[in-house]
């Protein structure tokens, strides 16, 4: 039975809750915003399960207040959220749309009233869809247009926003969107999202002193997904096929972060498929962070496998019964590991779990309440994992649960609820599940 309790934390130690705009939001095409490359991805059909599109969503955008006050009501200290690129410059570049900044004052004037610490993540995967249409992350100008929006919404909110994420998970935003096709823009081209990954990386380290520049005592990082990888056998086929993995996984992005070049194993895996560095480069996307944000869900167990993509690997699938509704794998001691290991690879800055979590197949019950008790456990297992890694020398700064509400679950549409608050899509009423009531309780000790 997990046993952690809030008092075995530092004070300052933050408890939150995580969404992304594009998630929650909906609103997709009122007040100046325009579409992004997942509007234009979910319109294409067969792309999203069940035809679902974001453009309603959790209608947050109508909701801000009475979601603010769900918030509170779980007790966190801090809240993580993202900005909608294309509601802030519908081009990608060029005119600023104000009632989308208005949206975000709105937003963050209502965390700071409550007393909530806000956590803005800058990009969420909403590439405004004419930065797409120009190429994308492949091409090196959208590192420089990011750069550019990093200013815009840095020097709006920087009075009030102290914590900023350049990135949420960018293996998701290029491998997934460029190589894997399973998201948005949904292309299947390895040298782009290698390239589109370099980009990335690079928009990041352009931002940090462009946030800096705009924000008094601001605290700067990216948030990674990061995976402990295991071997499916003790075969010294398998034992390197984990080696090539967890390089392009894990390594391909801490690496670059953390003052060294790409990793060397993985550059001759894709050769000329490798990205087109600039001199300087590197230096740019190794500049100072002050956190490093880890978003943890599973484990990864590979087996050799010549066919296997780049890295001529494959995914085993675990021989687990505890599994969530996406059938991963429920594993808190992976985070207790990966954190270790992250701590011992790359001594990184102090370390945020932006994102952890897990969707099961809620229901309202007879009482009118969703007793999602799996979730709740679930949630004080990787606390508990937390704990053990703290004690084994880990920085930890604070823990985000993923996620506030029901939402848009990407190329799942809304078949997948990962919300501490349930939400009916058909009219908007939201409910707070037993693993809410929980991680109050949990927070009040
Ligand atoms: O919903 C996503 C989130 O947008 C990014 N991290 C993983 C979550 C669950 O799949």
């Amino acid at each position: 039975m997990p046993r952690s309790t809030r008092v075995q934390f530092p004070g300052d130690f933050r408890w939150g809750v995580s969404t992304s705009a594009l998630q929650i939001e909906g609103a997709s095409d009122i007040d100046g915003r325009r579409p992004s490359v997942w509007d234009t991805f979910a319109a294409e059909p067969g792309r999203i399960r069940n035809g679902d599109t974001p453009t309603r969503a959790c209608d947050h955008y109508h909701h801000l207040q009475e979601d603010l006050d769900l918030i509170k009501a779980l007790g966190v200290t801090a809240y993580r959220f993202s900005v909608s690129w294309p509601r802030i410059l519908p081009r990608g570049t060029g005119a600023v749309n104000e009632a989308g900044l208005a949206f975000y004052d709105r937003l963050v004037d209502g965390l700071l009233e409550r007393g909530i610490e806000p956590w803005l993540t800058l990009y969420h995967w909403d590439l405004p869809q004419p930065l797409e249409d120009a190429g994308g992350w492949p091409r090196r100008d959208t590192a420089l247009a990011f750069a550019n929006y990093a200013d815009v919404v840095s020097r709006r909110l920087g009075d009030r926003v102290k914590h900023w994420i350049t990135h949420n998970e960018p293996w998701c935003s290029t491998i997934k969107g460029y190589y894997e096709g399973e998201f948005a823009p949904g292309k299947r081209d390895l040298a782009a999202a290698i390239q589109a990954t370099h980009h990335v990386l690079l928009s990041h380290g352009l931002a940090l002193p462009v946030v800096r520049n705009n924000v008094a005592d601001a605290k700067c990082g990216i948030a990674l997904s990061l995976h402990p990888i295991h071997t499916a056998s003790d075969s010294e086929a398998d034992r390197l096929a984990a080696i090539r993995h967890d390089g392009l996984r894990n390594r391909w992005f801490l690496d670059p972060l953390h003052g060294r070049d790409y990793p060397k194993d993985v550059l001759r895996e894709l050769g000329t498929a490798a990205p087109k560095i600039v001199d300087g480069d590197l230096a740019i996307i190794a500049g100072q962070t002050d956190f490093l944000g880890i978003n943890y869900y599973f484990r990864e167990i590979i087996a050799d496998d010549p066919k296997g993509g780049p890295m001529r690997s494959r995914v085993v699938e675990p021989d687990a019964t505890d599994v969530t509704g996406f059938g991963w794998e429920v594993y808190p001691e992976g985070l207790t590991e990966l954190l270790q290991r992250v701590t011992r690879d790359y001594r990184p800055a102090p370390i945020a779990i932006t994102e952890n979590g897990a969707t099961y197949p809620d229901e309202i019950s007879a009482d009118g309440a969703v007793h999602d008790d799996k979730r709740a456990l679930y949630i004080h297992r990787h606390i508990d994992a937390l704990r053990a890694a703290m004690d084994g020398g880990v920085d930890l700064a604070g823990y985000f649960t993923w996620s506030l509400l029901d939402n848009f679950e990407w190329a799942e549409g809304y078949s997948k609820r990962f919300g501490l608050v349930h939400v009916d899509f058909a009219n908007q009423k939201r409910t707070m599940k037993d693993s809410g009531r929980w991680l109050a309780s949990f927070l009040k000790g």
